[in-house]
């Protein structure tokens, strides 16, 4: 074998609670604002395809980890569900919803894969919007005690948490670029979601580590790397730019308990400063993670802006630099993205040098295939382009890992194919393909691929 990896290394995928549940309006489930918005917009949505139904993991939960079990997971990670557990976000907890997560979290143990438990991924409930989401420090107490709750509901057999998957992105989707909901543009409030978030990340923390159990807790961020076009400082100044708004904004405060002075010198300098309330920073220094999951999909390559800005334009990142696309760069032809897999390599020589080489596991890797059918032959999707894809990317974890970084395991996005925000269904990542109108889910090779990986805890 040419790459072994460390023992007890986790091999797994990733998921969420509204990409797969479906049963959104099933069992005394509250509204979010996925439900919300596909009501008054379904056209912002991929073939119009929602989320009611997703690929049915409230229903076929059993027999799904039973798949997991079969391509060698030893962990998962999905998230609970805020509008399930406690319909108007808080208060009242929802008796259906605690015996479904009882029911999933008893299967897994049950099966020797490791619940990996996210609290947020993407879905404010709807209640708890309207009073403003999360420019509303109530909404922030509220996910503080639903976290709470959750720890003690289901804390006993769930041993890694986790406050939030990619928290930038409600604040780039919702807050900046239109790609979520509330569709707002506007750079202080997207500053304010940011801010708030933080905050309601520290919160959970301390009430986690408030409840003496013996897990860890963590937060999963999408880190994409700032690479500049070249060496000029104009360049470098604009990757550094980049790095502070989209990386340290959250990676600083859950690593290190404090947002990084680069961060704070731009929001002054353009008046884009929060409310900052006396005893915040306590708060956010208590935030610091015990693990961190990292996700990563692509690089992100900047450059100087050649052009003005338009004073009348709306404050936004792309003020301080510019997409930059490299000639010859290496694309996933079928998402259009970059694939750099030296990327993955980076982020955690960073996190070894600069971040206290803290615990950490790639909690997201894949790639997207938009007409993955195409693939299909003799019943399977062939997926060797995922499979050189998973391998590529491994063998640079595996050489991160031997230099020194404190990596402890690799899970995919997905797996099995889900329904994925504004994207639907366009994209499939999973190591099994889904049927949309059977629900049948089939082992991609990937899957069978995978299956070795796990068990020879290398390739
Ligand atoms: C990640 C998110 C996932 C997932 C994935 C795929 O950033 O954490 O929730 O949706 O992206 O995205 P897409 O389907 O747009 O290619």
């Amino acid at each position: 074998m040419q790459y072994q990896f460390p023992d007890n290394f986790w091999w797994g995928s990733a998921s969420s609670a509204p990409q797969t549940e479906g049963a959104a309006f099933e069992d005394g489930k509250g509204e979010n604002i996925w439900d919300l918005w596909y009501k008054n917009e379904p056209n912002r949505f991929f073939n119009g395809v929602s989320a009611t139904e997703a690929s049915t993991f409230y229903k076929h939960y059993r027999s799904d980890i039973a798949l997991m079990k079969d391509i060698g997971h030893n962990s998962f990670r999905t998230s609970i569900s805020w509008s399930r557990l406690i319909p108007t976000g808080h208060g009242e907890v929802n008796p259906k919803a605690v015996e479904f997560y009882n029911n999933v979290i008893d299967e897994m143990v049950a099966q020797g894969i490791q619940p990996f438990i996210n609290l947020f991924h993407f879905d404010m409930p709807v209640a708890m919007q309207e009073i403003g989401g999360w420019e509303n420090r109530e909404v922030v107490d509220a996910y503080a005690e639903f976290a709470a709750t959750c720890f003690k509901l289901f804390g006993d057999r769930v041993k890694h948490w986790f406050t939030f998957n990619e928290p930038i992105v409600p604040v780039e989707g919702g807050y900046l670029y239109d790609f979520h909901y509330p569709n707002v543009v506007d750079f202080r409030r997207a500053v304010t979601v940011g801010y708030h978030t933080i905050l309601a990340h520290s919160k959970a923390v301390m009430a986690y580590r408030a409840q003496q159990q013996d897990g860890q807790i963590g937060i999963i961020l999408n880190l994409t790397p700032s690479y500049p076009r070249s060496q000029n400082p104009a360049d470098l100044r604009a990757a550094e730019c980049a790095d502070l708004l989209f990386n340290r904004s959250f990676l600083d405060p859950a690593a290190k308990g404090e947002f990084p002075q680069g961060l704070i010198e731009i929001l002054k300098q353009y008046d884009q400063m929060p409310d900052c309330q006396v005893g915040d920073s306590d708060i956010i220094a208590a935030g610091k993670v015990d693990l961190l999951g990292v996700n990563y999909y692509q690089p992100r390559r900047v450059k100087a802006r050649l052009t003005a800005v338009d004073q009348n334009s709306p404050f936004m990142p792309e003020w301080l630099f510019e997409n930059y696309e490299m000639p010859g760069r290496k694309m996933n032809p079928h998402r259009g993205w970059e694939i750099y897999e030296k990327g993955i390599y980076d982020i955690m020589i960073n996190l070894r040098d600069n971040y206290g080489n803290i615990p950490c596991f790639i909690s997201e890797n894949g790639m997207g295939v938009e007409g993955e059918d195409k693939f299909l032959k003799d019943g399977q999707i062939q997926d060797t382009y995922r499979i050189e894809f998973i391998q590529d990317h491994l063998s640079w974890l595996h050489k991160a890992i031997q230099e020194g970084a404190d990596c402890r395991g690799y899970h995919l996005w997905t797996f099995i194919d889900n329904w994925s925000w504004c994207n639907a269904y366009k994209n499939r990542y999973g190591f099994y393909s889904l049927d949309l109108k059977t629900q049948t889910r089939t082992k991609k090779l990937s899957g069978e691929w995978f299956a070795q990986v796990s068990k020879n805890n290398g390739f």
